[in-house]
């Protein structure tokens, strides 16, 4: 690629991101995020300690600015949560941005739970409440890390809920990362919607299911006499599709016109974090194009990984794709999976190392291990080599 052709498309780039964020309006909490992302961080800056931010759940979309309505997506954040938690573990700090109420590490293992959060807890016969005793040993193990963490200043939980927010957040913080360096990194998990409304064609108020009150907005507020009533407009006749009386409002069609949302994963690498790791996540349903669609994310944008999975064996298996390395299928052992009532032998030897799993060989249910206890360990050896060659290059400057 000539330079020309790099200047230009940098500068679209930029292009794209003031359109972006001029025109869709940052949330209201914006400014105290930041200002406690920038004390955590300088914190641990200071500490030299590794950061990393987690991004989880899904990005709404709403379709009217007073929002009664949105798309929402599938993600629970159970795979932010849970890597937040084995983070903590490996001693980074973990700046937690997260749709608001979808899981969060620790009181994740008590909430959207099948188990009503009730059925945890037990009374006592002087009328005091504590953890039922089934649960007891996993719940204090589960509360001490959690006020490990709190203590020490190491977890530090943002939230947000639609995708404006979302990347007004995400650029907030990843700027606010600067100082850490290569110590930064960017773990980006959540679900992010590829299409919006854009606040300029985005209706203010609910959007009307019935004509009824367009001819309110024409004429302005006005009575309903009973002699309106039973004359409507002669020009369009209103009635719906069970009822022919004329007095009955005509039922809209909702067609809905979606943006896509402007790739800023470019932005990220080049400007807005550029010496932290970056890792990005791809979510695909097809097992064809796994693969291929996380080299392609990888040579667009130029960051440093893409794990890959697919929505219906994501529990069980995800593929790192690294520049310069094979792709690795990181996937929960054998030994480790719930037995089929048909037996695993078999059907585990039918699946080839480089290939995705077939979903019809799992058994049912979660696996006995969180596949997270895996996927951490492995990003972490590769920040540790990201964070030496950062040094290695610094050093002979
Ligand atoms: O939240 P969850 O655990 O149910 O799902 C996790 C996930 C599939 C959203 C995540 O692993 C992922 O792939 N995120 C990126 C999705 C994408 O934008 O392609």
């Amino acid at each position: 690629m000539s330079s020309n052709t790099t200047n230009t498309s940098t500068s679209s780039y930029q292009v794209a991101e003031n359109a972006y964020f001029s025109s869709n309006p940052p949330p209201k909490a914006l400014p105290q995020h930041v200002a406690a992302a920038e004390s955590f961080i300088n914190q641990h800056a200071a500490a030299n300690r590794r950061v990393v931010l987690v991004t989880s759940g899904g990005t709404t979309v709403p379709l009217e600015k007073q929002t009664v309505r949105f798309i929402d997506n599938f993600s629970a954040g159970t795979r932010g949560a849970t890597s937040a938690e084995y983070f903590l573990e490996s001693g980074y700090a973990v700046i937690f941005l997260h749709r608001q109420f979808s899981l969060l590490p620790y009181s994740r293992h008590y909430s959207h739970s099948t188990d009503c959060f009730l059925d945890f807890l037990h009374e006592n016969p002087d009328g005091s409440v504590v953890a039922n005793p089934a649960h007891q040993d996993k719940m204090l193990r589960v509360l001490r890390k959690y006020n490990a963490a709190k203590r020490q200043n190491l977890l530090l939980m943002l939230p947000f809920v639609t995708i404006t927010d979302y990347l007004h957040e995400l650029r907030a913080v990843a700027q606010l990362m600067r100082p850490l360096g290569p110590n930064g990194l960017l773990y980006l998990a959540a679900a992010v919607s590829d299409f919006f409304v854009p606040a300029e064609r985005m209706a203010e108020h609910k959007i009307q299911s019935t004509d009824a009150t367009d001819m309110l907005k024409k004429q302005g507020p006005t009575t309903v006499t009973k002699e309106s009533r039973e004359q409507p407009q002669q020009d369009e006749e209103a009635f719906d599709n069970f009822d022919s009386s004329p007095a009955v409002p005509r039922s809209k069609r909702l067609i809905v016109d979606l943006d896509p949302v402007p790739k800023f994963l470019k932005n990220l690498v080049d400007g807005w974090a550029p010496e932290g790791m970056i890792v990005s996540f791809k979510l695909e349903t097809d097992p064809a194009i796994l693969v291929h669609k996380a080299k392609y994310s990888l040579e667009r944008y130029q960051h440093h990984l893409v794990i890959g999975n697919l929505l219906s064996t994501r529990k069980w298996e995800v593929v790192f794709v690294a520049p310069g390395h094979e792709d690795n299928w990181i996937r929960v052992p054998f030994s480790r999976r719930k037995k089929t009532i048909t037996g695993t032998e078999e059907t585990d030897q039918k699946n080839k190392e480089n290939e995705p799993l077939d979903p019809a060989t799992l058994p049912e249910g979660e696996p006995e291990i969180e596949i997270e206890g895996l996927i951490i360990p492995a990003v972490e050896e590769l920040h540790a080599k990201h964070i030496k060659t950062a040094a290695a290059r610094s050093g002979s400057k």
